[in-house]
């Protein structure tokens, strides 16, 4: 195919790496993807797009390499001389950001630079769009309710602190450069191939185990705070709508809703047919059920299905988010299709097939129970 346009997803691996590579491979794309080199298989998402390396005129390409390895960046970008990039790879857990703060400025702040760089140095700039992750954490503690692009920043977490950086390099390489380069600034985004230590999914992961016997209760860590969850499906379409866009701008992706996280676990526990009832205030609140009309899923009336742990909790937390998308609605046409009931159904179904497809079915063990983030 003559005019076939190549895209480059970093990331290529995550959540939105896979929901992006299947929509694009979609529109006709041939799409490169980075891959780090793991000691174990770290594709799972994208399994069911790999191409024998072996056939010819192959439209989904893996290549090994590393956010923190500019001189691999730079030489793929030659190879493949993408007509748009989408720079989707980072340590994207906020909690974890606080462990490993140093790693995450390199990975997420100056990662996107090199990427920059590499499209600037190869003299790229008229040919390569270029799409940057941004995201909500920016707004942190929030000045304005809902946000939208002009609402000042204010990150509360390593994560959030790096991803500032990227986001204004990104608009400085778009001013100084004439790059078209975009930030997408996404809110939470969720599926059923989420991260499992993100607490959409852990609560949906350990719901589904706790319907179906293999464990008793859960512990997660604030309750209170608040997201505005859309489904990833409708966020990937958005970040190429954005870079076929006439001209090169930032834009606020979110449903406009918001969600304690107690709520979504009320929600996802309605799935089986659970009702609970939550019990006590801050770290000694529990969560017990009071009904359960589903036959599949007994779970006897009284038991304590969640508890809180603090370890859970941030150092500085993100307390609400709420997005505006006016823009992207009227200006790109944008809108969701998922609502987040629709969402919480999603990750519940798929999660009790996984748990009946016996992955996780042993008791105990590192996977399984309840150490996550
Ligand atoms: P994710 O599932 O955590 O995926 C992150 C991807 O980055 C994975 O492919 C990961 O590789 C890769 N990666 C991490 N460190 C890397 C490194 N040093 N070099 C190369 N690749 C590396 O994240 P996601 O939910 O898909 O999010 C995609 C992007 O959007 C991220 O930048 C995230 O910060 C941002 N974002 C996400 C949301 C959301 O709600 N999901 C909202 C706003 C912004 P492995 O698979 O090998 O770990
Ligand atoms: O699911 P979370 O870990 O997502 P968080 O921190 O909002 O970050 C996600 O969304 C961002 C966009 O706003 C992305 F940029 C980022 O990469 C990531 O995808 O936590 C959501 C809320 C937090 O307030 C957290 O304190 O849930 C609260 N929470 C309560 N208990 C928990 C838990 N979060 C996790 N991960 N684990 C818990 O046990």
């Amino acid at each position: 195919m003559a005019d076939q346009k190549v895209a480059f997803i970093t990331g290529v691996t995550g959540q939105d790496g896979a929901y992006l590579s299947e929509f694009l491979l979609k529109k006709g794309y041939k799409v490169h993807g980075l891959k780090r080199r793991s000691s174990l298989f770290n594709t799972d998402r994208i399994d069911h797009l790999y191409q024998d390396p072996h056939v010819d005129n192959q439209n989904f390409i893996l290549h090994y390499g590393d956010m923190t390895d500019s001189t691999n960046l730079t030489r793929l970008i030659q190879k493949i001389q993408p007509d748009e990039i989408y720079n989707l790879a980072a340590m994207s857990h906020v909690r974890v950001s606080f462990e490993m703060p140093e790693y995450v400025a390199d990975v997420d702040g100056i990662g996107t630079l090199r990427i920059l760089e590499a499209v600037r140095l190869l003299g790229l700039e008229k040919k390569t769009r270029i799409y940057q992750a941004s995201t909500s954490e920016l707004y942190g503690k929030i000045q304005e309710v809902p946000q939208k692009e002009s609402t000042p920043f204010y990150p509360r977490s390593p994560y959030g602190v790096a991803k500032i950086y990227a986001y204004w390099i990104t608009v400085n390489y778009r001013e100084a450069y004439n790059m078209f380069a975009c930030n997408g600034i996404l809110f939470n985004h969720e599926s059923p191939i989420r991260g499992e230590t993100f607490v959409t999914r852990k609560t949906t992961r350990a719901i589904s185990r706790i319907a179906l016997g293999l464990q008793d209760k859960f512990y997660l860590g604030n309750l209170d705070a608040k997201r505005d969850w859309g489904h990833a499906k409708d966020y990937v379409r958005m970040m190429w709508m954005i870079l076929q866009a006439d001209e090169p701008e930032d834009w606020v992706i979110a449903t406009g809703k918001s969600t304690t996280v107690r709520d979504f676990v009320r929600m996802a526990f309605a799935e089986v047919g659970v009702s609970i009832v939550f019990e006590g205030d801050g770290i000694n609140e529990k969560a017990f059920v009071e009904s359960c009309s589903n036959e599949k899923y007994q779970i006897p009336l009284g038991q304590e299905v969640l508890s809180i742990d603090e370890r859970y909790y941030r150092p500085t937390e993100v307390d609400l988010l709420i997005g505006d998308a006016t823009k992207a609605k009227e200006k790109l046409g944008w809108e969701c299709q998922y609502e987040l009931s629709d969402l919480v159904k999603d990750m519940m179904q798929s999660d009790l097939k996984l748990m009946l497809k016996g992955q996780y079915l042993e008791e105990g063990g590192y996977r399984t129970m309840n150490y996550y983030e």
